[in-house]
């Protein structure tokens, strides 16, 4: 899954025709470089991010969506708001990629009545302060029951447990310990073996472990931890969520051909 981020700072700040032109030819290029789906984020959810606004997140990613709509990739949508979930999947998204796991109101509803794609992801609070000394007594424990729970709500909802991804969410509201602990045991996180969503890629856990390295300098940690996470699984479905599609392709490709498997 290629990372298409669509907040005002990862541009060069020259007007919404700009910033739409940047865009596409940033998923372009992941697309090209391999990626098999393009993951569009219009709000920043890094830890202490302010929310935006339902229009800004509109604003920021239908002009984007609207030009992607011939595209053969299938589109997932990094969004938690229900009203961008329905509108974007008016204009053509398969996915919707919910870091607050359709808890908002009306969320499920919303995913029900489309047969999009679905990722359930846990997250302990909210952007805004999941980093305040976050607490489990089993973080194992309780981002597995909190991921059945919600594939229960899901299947009361009357989505087909088919459509579901399942996600521990690597920093959001975790240390770097639980993140650890999550990842060591990634295999024991899924539920009825439903494929699994990791997302690590330059994320504060790869500095945190390469003693402190600044976000542009975190790919090779990063295709370190996308080895493992393959790894882990063990032949069971995952998908890695990445900024550097080639980069992610290349090291799973060398890792499956090394390790006797299948390329992936
Ligand atoms: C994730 C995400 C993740 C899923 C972000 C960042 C923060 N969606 N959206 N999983 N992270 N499913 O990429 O640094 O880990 S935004």
């Amino acid at each position: 899954m290629g990372i298409v981020n669509l907040t005002p700072d990862s541009f060069s700040g020259d007007g919404l025709k700009g910033r739409v032109a940047d865009a596409l030819s940033h998923a372009r290029a992941e697309w090209e470089a391999g990626a098999d789906i393009l993951d569009l984020g219009a709000e920043s959810t890094r830890p202490g991010a302010a929310p935006v606004s339902l229009q800004e997140e509109l604003d920021r990613l239908l002009p984007v969506l609207e030009k992607m709509r011939d595209w053969e990739i299938p589109i997932s949508i990094d969004s938690y708001k229900p009203e961008v979930m329905r509108a974007a999947l008016a204009m053509g998204a398969s996915m919707i990629n919910d870091i607050n796991a359709l808890r908002a109101h009306g969320a499920l509803e919303i995913a029900a009545a489309s047969d999009c794609g679905i990722c359930l992801m846990h997250m302990r609070n909210e952007p805004r302060n999941m980093q305040q000394n976050p607490c489990y007594e089993d973080v194992l424990g309780e981002v597995r029951d909190f991921l059945i729970g919600r594939v229960l709500a899901c299947r009361d909802a009357g989505i087909a447990p088919e459509r579901l991804l399942l996600d521990p969410g690597f920093g959001f509201g975790k240390n770097l310990l639980h993140n650890v602990t999550l990842f060591r045991n990634l295999q024991k996180l899924t539920v009825n073996d439903l494929p699994l969503l990791v997302g690590v890629c330059k994320k504060r856990m790869i500095g945190e472990l390469t003693g402190g390295r600044e976000i542009d300098e975190r790919l090779p940690g990063s295709l370190a931890a996308a080895v493992v996470a393959a790894e882990k699984m063990d032949g069971q479905a995952i998908i890695i969520r990445s900024h550097d599609a080639r980069a992610t392709k290349d090291a799973l490709a060398v890792w499956s051909a090394l390790a006797g498997r299948e390329k992936s």
